[in-house]
């Protein structure tokens, strides 16, 4: 494989070297928000088949950087196709989320799922994997990921979105072994798939733990932050002659942040609420940080986004270690011209502000 990176910005800050300006991609940056992905989606009939067919998720990985000069590519897929590819049956409805065909229901349920050999279950993955890397030809890094064990046990378990997650916080508090069961076997088929990806060419591996933020202390250690460390100790960290940073992100997650980077990972992931000189205070010198703009600030007016951006590098304050992104996803009613302004306005600002970049 070729491995001569042009930009290496992301992976860079993600070990906290100096760079030349702060680099910035942006969760969801694949997504409604933009008209050719829409199409891209129309044409392939459902989410599923552009998820499934490598050169369609390949095309959609590569549409936010045709138009922005983004730092990173992050692979088009979804971390529902682990509890996919374990036999629960996923669907997408239009505009109405992910669903479950056969949700666990049972002990014998949880008993019955085995781990996925990704590259028979999940080989269009990575198969999507190893074109983005050709197609990408070095021009920037590649993302990959995984939902951490707890947030797809939430889907696995409820069968869908949630608004009160009744069925899996009554596994929690009424069958904990069994939820320990459940949440062994997802972190096993996640270090697999993980390492999978790596293998295929993913250069930095992200965990999103959505829905850590709805647990207690208490059980946020025990039932998510446990497998997520499990999944940090058990990553492959060095391909083709480099570290592979791996990044963190609990949502809702800022009461935890010592507790994340004292996993082993590279880098935490930040949403808005949480002040991002008060988190690197907090986190010290042991982890980068990734964040932290609140995604509808992408809603307002072009002048207002870029003071929005200055105040997110201004909190983080000089030296490095900062990757730029939102607090949370793109969402669908933005205009692509303001995420435009936006990635502008970060590469600008970090460069200028400080004299010889950020370092
Ligand atoms: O076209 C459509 O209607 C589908 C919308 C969509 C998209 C664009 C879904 C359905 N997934 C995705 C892509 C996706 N999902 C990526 C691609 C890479 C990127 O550009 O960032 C990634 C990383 C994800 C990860 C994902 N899926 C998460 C974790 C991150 C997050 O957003 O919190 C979660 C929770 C999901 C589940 C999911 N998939 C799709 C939806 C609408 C949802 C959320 C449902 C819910 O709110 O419970």
């Amino acid at each position: 494989m070729n491995a001569v990176l042009h930009n290496d910005r992301l992976l860079r800050a993600l070990l906290r070297q100096p760079v030349d300006v702060t680099p910035i991609w942006l969760m969801r940056q694949a997504g409604r928000y933009l008209p050719e992905y829409r199409t891209a989606r129309a044409r392939a009939g459902s989410f599923m088949a552009l998820c499934q067919t490598p050169e369609r998720a390949c095309e959609v990985t590569l549409q936010p950087l045709v138009r922005f000069p983004l730092d990173a590519a992050i692979l088009f897929s979804d971390i529902l196709t682990v509890p996919d590819a374990m036999g629960l049956g996923l669907s997408f409805s239009e505009g109405e989320g992910p669903q479950f065909a056969r949700p666990l229901r049972s002990a014998a349920d949880i008993a019955r799922l085995a781990v996925p050999d990704p590259e028979v279950e999940l080989r269009y993955v990575l198969d999507a994997v190893r074109l983005i890397r050709r197609e990408l030809a070095g021009r920037v890094p590649l993302i990959g990921f995984a939902g951490s064990p707890w947030t797809l046990a939430t889907y696995m378990v409820e069968g869908g979105s949630s608004k009160d997650y009744a069925r899996i916080k009554a596994l929690l508090y009424d069958q904990p072994s069994l939820l320990h069961r459940l949440l062994n076997v997802v972190a096993q088929a996640v270090t697999i798939y993980l390492n999978g990806q790596i293998a295929a060419g993913a250069q930095v591996a992200m965990v999103f733990d959505t829905w850590g933020g709805i647990l207690a202390p208490r059980a946020y250690r025990e039932f998510s932050l446990a497998y997520l460390a499990q999944i940090v100790a058990g990553l492959t960290r060095e391909a083709e002659q480099r570290r592979v940073p791996i990044i963190l992100f609990t949502k809702g997650g800022g009461a935890w942040l010592e507790d994340l980077a004292a996993t082993g990972c590279d880098a935490v992931g930040v949403d808005w609420t949480v002040d991002l000189g008060e988190a690197r205070q907090r986190v010290g010198a042991r982890v980068a940080l990734q964040g932290n703009l609140d995604p509808a600030a992408l809603y307002a007016a072009p002048e207002r986004i870029r003071e929005q951006a200055a105040q997110v590098l201004t909190d983080f304050g000089a030296g490095p270690g900062h990757i730029f992104n939102l607090g949370h996803g793109v969402q669908p009613g933005v205009d692509p011209d303001r995420v435009a302004t936006l990635v502008a306005a970060v590469h600008e600002l970090s460069g200028s502000r400080l004299p010889g970049g950020n370092a």
